[in-house]
């Protein structure tokens, strides 16, 4: 029978079949995802062939079918292992706010870099706008427009409102997508009032004050009943970023993708060749300063070409 993870604790799996029944699996034997070393083989939105168990209502994950695309990170950029938050995505929206919590313009760089080199079409969600003040929204303004003129679709939201919910439902509708996001910035939440047939756990006001807690455990997919459906994550404090080459980072910034064939050296780092045309479009205006900057920051990470591969 083949089947897609819905939830996954670490431990055993939520498998939905195609004639829609769940069945809690386990994987049978030791799974390895070819030269990769992950803490989990198998994540939510992978398709995977079970056998039912000698007991007739539990199944055993006997094989992973081949992946569209997964997005994988590091806890911190020092952790050994990587983790598979999702496979199979059409649209990953990453949920952040400027307030309790404040996501970081870091954190969202190395989102979108993973997403671009999975192929992940990303946008942006800034939520809780409702606890924005004025100087958030001038900031917000600004933000919006770095990610914007870089290529990526930003909204604006509110749970406690519901202001632009359609609109991200308009964008959610018949794709596979994923919420990602800091702990506490209301991915939860957010999914609750896009699907009110959906009751799940929201954090205490302020719990985001209390380090390490999270209110969400372990990924899960939902059907959405406008079609498609949603993953809900944990929060995650940290992107680390895996297995990337420096060469390739440049290419991971929409922005500078525009600009890099016109550089005069095919092998320019835009850091420190004449007749860069990146580092031209970053003195016009044309490449933000912001996102060079974090550029420069993911180029000089040491930890970013650190060995990860485990051959088999
Ligand atoms: N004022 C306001 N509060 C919100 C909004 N969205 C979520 N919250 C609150 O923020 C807190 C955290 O929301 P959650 O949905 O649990 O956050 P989460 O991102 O799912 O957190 P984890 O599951 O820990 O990753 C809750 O108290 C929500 O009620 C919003 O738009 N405005
Ligand atoms: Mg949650
Ligand atoms: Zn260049």
């Amino acid at each position: 029978m083949e089947g897609i993870v819905v939830k996954s604790t670490g431990s055993w799996f939520a498998v939905r079949t195609k004639s829609g029944d769940i069945i809690k699996s386990k994987l049978k034997g030791k799974f390895r995802i070819k030269g990769i070393k992950t803490t989990n083989p198998v994540a939510v939105g992978d398709g995977v062939r079970i056998s039912m168990g000698a007991d007739g209502t539990t199944g055993l994950i006997t094989e992973i079918l081949p992946r569209h695309n997964h997005i994988i990170r590091k806890s911190t950029n020092l952790s050994k292992s990587s983790h598979i938050i999702a496979a199979n995505i059409d649209l990953a929206l990453l949920v952040v706010s400027l307030r309790e919590p404040k996501t970081t313009m870091g954190f969202i760089n190395r989102f979108l870099v993973s997403a671009e080199a999975y192929h992940i079409p990303a946008s942006i969600v800034f939520n809780k706008i409702d606890i924005y003040d004025g100087q958030d929204f001038i900031n917000l303004d600004e933000i919006e427009n770095i990610y914007m003129s870089a290529g990526y679709k930003c909204f604006r939201t509110s749970v406690l409102t519901k202001e632009n919910i359609n609109l991200i439902k308009m964008e959610m509708q018949d794709k596979t997508n994923l919420f990602s996001g800091i702990s506490g910035v209301g991915k939860s939440a957010l999914i609750n009032a896009i699907e009110p047939g959906l009751t799940l756990k929201t954090g205490q006001i302020s719990s985001y004050h209390l380090k390490g807690k999270h209110t969400t455990t372990f990924p899960e997919m939902h059907p959405l009943s406008f079609g498609g459906y949603i993953i809900d994550t944990p929060g995650i404090r940290e992107f680390g970023l895996v297995n990337f080459r420096k060469e390739e980072i440049a290419e991971r910034f929409p922005e500078m993708r525009r600009f890099m064939h016109q550089c005069q050296f095919n092998n320019c780092t835009h850091i420190h060749e004449p007749n860069c045309a990146v580092k031209e479009a970053v003195a016009n205006g044309d490449i933000h300063l912001s996102r060079y900057n974090s550029y420069l920051k993911i180029y000089n990470d040491d930890y970013l070409e650190k060995e990860e591969w485990e051959w088999e």
